[in-house]
């Protein structure tokens, strides 16, 4: 028994599966807002592609999985970032990977596509050419095929890590290789349509799964050069077309265009992201860590970290596509940025200080302040 009461007390507490908020240290540790989860992160392409070639070999068929080559944060025990798995995928000509589905919601940006590499979701096939993003929303069935003469390879990003932390991982498999088509003739006519089966108890699948990279350059062409944000520059984000908000409940899919030399102001925003360069060479300055990026590369931001990019040619335009935890934390009332809301989420302003520090002033000293 300790001499102190108070000490003697908490052991006491112990016993009885119960400890006093006032320890404080089991709740939350660090009262001065979150700590950067993970590390900044750099995959290069050269190394990733010889990689993914390499696992083609030594794993000829997809096996129960997917051969995708995950992006591991080694300051994290799982996970690009805390909230999100990015990775690579490669599948060989004829190959499929066969049908199932999971809570884990996902999206593919497609790297080395085809008009005949395909993605089947809930029964409709969406062709994966180049730069195209498909989405593959919780637990939807999905199944990948490779029907063209080349190896085709995508970024996959998934809120594997969240939803693992919330304990939420449910996993199905179709039993086939293959789900039936919604359209026997197979016809790949991706479906844009605004009627469903009434019958239905829920959609079957979202109305916005594919997001023609066609589509989404001409809108880039449009506003490239555009006045736009000075911590994100002509920063694009895929909408949902029938609710305007944004791709997955979780996850929000970005553009982002550099002109040559442009270099943005660094900011901070509770969210993470991870990015994928889809032209241009830039550099990517995360908590005095740089990361000089060139095509094809794949990089994460951790949430609350200070970042910036810049554009180093100073003759090519850069353009990256990322992945934001955004929604997520917006729909938690979480959302903030530093130095200032440059989304207009109408995010609350920083709380400088400690809140355990305030909470020990004496409440006349508080007063004062007001
Ligand atoms: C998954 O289902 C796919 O469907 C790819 O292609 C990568 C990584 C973790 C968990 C599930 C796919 C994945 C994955």
């Amino acid at each position: 028994m300790a001499d102190d009461p108070l000490t003697a007390f908490d052991e006491k507490l112990a016993k009885a599966n119960i400890y006093g908020q006032w320890t404080g240290e089991k709740l939350f540790r660090n009262t001065d807002g979150p700590q950067p989860a993970g590390e900044p992160c750099l995959w290069k392409w050269a190394e990733v592609r010889s990689l993914l070639d390499e696992a083609a070999e030594v794993m000829p068929e997809s096996q129960t999985a997917r051969r995708s080559l995950m992006f591991d944060n080694p300051g994290l025990p799982r996970g690009t970032t805390h909230t999100m798995a990015m990775g690579m995928q490669l599948i060989r000509p004829g190959e499929t990977a066969w049908t199932h589905r999971h809570s884990i919601a996902a999206l593919r940006f497609t790297i080395e596509g085809a008009a005949n590499l395909y993605t089947v979701v809930d029964g409709e096939p969406y062709p994966m050419e180049d730069n195209d993003l498909v989405l593959t929303p919780g637990w939807t069935w999905h199944d990948h095929h490779n029907e063209s003469d080349k190896p085709a390879i995508w970024l996959d990003v998934l809120d594997v890590p969240l939803m693992g932390a919330l304990n939420q991982v449910f996993y199905e498999s179709f039993g086939e290789d293959r789900q039936p088509l919604a359209d026997e003739s197979g016809a790949m006519t991706a479906r844009l349509g605004t009627l469903r089966p009434a019958w239905e108890a829920r959609p079957t699948a979202r109305v916005a799964v594919r997001y023609p990279w066609k589509d989404a350059e001409a809108q880039l062409r449009r506003l490239a050069g555009a006045d736009a944000s000075p911590y994100d520059g002509v920063a694009l984000e895929y909408v949902d077309p029938l609710t305007g908000g944004p791709t997955l409940p979780t996850l929000s899919c970005w553009l982002q265009w550099l002109k040559p030399g442009q270099e943005l102001k660094p900011h901070r925003r509770t969210s993470s992201a991870v990015c994928f360069v889809i032209r241009g060479q830039g550099r990517t300055v995360i908590d005095g860590t740089e990361i000089d990026w060139g095509p094809r590369d794949g990089f994460c931001i951790p949430n609350w970290a200070w970042h910036h990019h810049m554009n180093t040619s100073a003759s090519e335009e850069a353009v990256l596509f990322s992945v934001h935890d955004i929604p997520l934390l917006r729909a938690l009332g979480l959302y903030r940025e530093e130095p200032e809301d440059s989304l207009g989420t109408g995010a609350p302003p920083p709380v400088p200080g400690n809140i355990a520090d305030r909470t020990r002033e004496p409440a006349a000293e508080q007063n004062k302040e007001k």
